[in-house]
């Protein structure tokens, strides 16, 4: 199509970027940042991954496109000083089609390496369509990047079809609550039940559990209140360039 060629020059032509999301502990100390790519379109502007990931699994892209957004991401990361002396942590979020490419393990290694930064501030984001096909194999694959430090996190929790008894043999450090659950957590009352059944779940299974689209104080001290760890949204920061977020400070 028109918009996979143009995403492929794109690529060559360097027209992606990376915006950070920071997230926050419980504490209110600065943990992490999520990396979300967009485009920055010679003609149309800045746009959004909803517009052009499903193409880019599609047709492949995603491979070189999310080879990129992990070298950049752990680049940038590596660029920033630790905040308070501690290392921040950088969430990349990777597709089932990346994920099962078999250079995947060795590619994530290679990135770690030539940017310097500790295997362990990575975190992996996967979604959840990954738990419904092949679980040995995501499992053994988990756990070779987890040997080295890597970390994961079920992205969208709560969206998909997963089966517990699958989420319980992946070797996972954290859930993610889908701000789908967030958004009404204070009026609907489904949503509060399954916000807290997320969080349960997660100490169950002694994962950390990440809300995300946290908007008010008011969704926080609820989610604070029933064991939440960590928090990202709006209402500690929106997605912007590395250089930008306010919550680091002087960065370079
Ligand atoms: O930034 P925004 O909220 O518009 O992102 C929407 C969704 O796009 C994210 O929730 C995420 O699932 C997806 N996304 C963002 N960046 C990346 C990326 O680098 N790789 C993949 N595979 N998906 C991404
Ligand atoms: O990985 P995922 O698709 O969940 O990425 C998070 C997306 O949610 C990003 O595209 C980001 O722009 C968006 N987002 C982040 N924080 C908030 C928030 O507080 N409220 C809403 N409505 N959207 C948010
Ligand atoms: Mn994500
Ligand atoms: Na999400």
């Amino acid at each position: 199509s028109a918009l996979e060629a143009e995403m492929r020059q794109g690529l060559r032509q360097g027209e992606f970027i990376l915006h950070y999301q920071p997230q926050f502990d419980a504490g209110g100390a600065l943990i992490g940042m999520e990396a979300l790519v967009r485009w920055q379109h010679p003609q149309r502007g800045l746009v959004p991954p909803g517009e052009f990931i499903a193409l880019a699994e599609s047709t492949g892209l995603i491979l070189p496109l999310g080879q990129w957004v992990l070298e950049t991401a752990c680049a940038e990361l590596a660029a920033c000083k630790p905040v308070c002396g501690r290392p921040l942590g950088v969430a990349v979020n990777v597709s089932a089609r990346q994920f099962r490419h078999p250079d995947f393990v060795e590619a994530v290694l290679g990135v770690i390496e030539r940017s310097g930064i500790e295997a362990a501030q990575l975190k992996i984001e996967l979604t959840e369509s990954l738990l419904l096909e092949d679980v040995e194999e995501t499992v053994e694959r988990i756990g070779r990047l987890k040997a080295h430090g890597v970390g994961f996190s079920l992205d969208d929790f709560g969206t998909g079809y997963s089966s517990l008894s699958y989420l319980k043999r992946l070797p996972l450090d954290q859930i993610k609550i889908d701000r789908s659950f967030v958004r009404d957590v204070l009026s609907d009352a489904n949503d509060a039940a399954i916000a807290r059944t997320v969080i349960a779940l997660g100490q169950t299974l002694g994962l950390h559990v990440i809300a995300e689209g946290v908007e008010t104080e008011a969704q926080r001290d609820f989610l604070i209140e029933h064991g939440c760890d960590a928090f990202q949204g709006y209402l500690f920061g929106r997605p912007a360039p590395i250089g930008e977020l306010r919550c680091l400070g002087t960065l370079h």
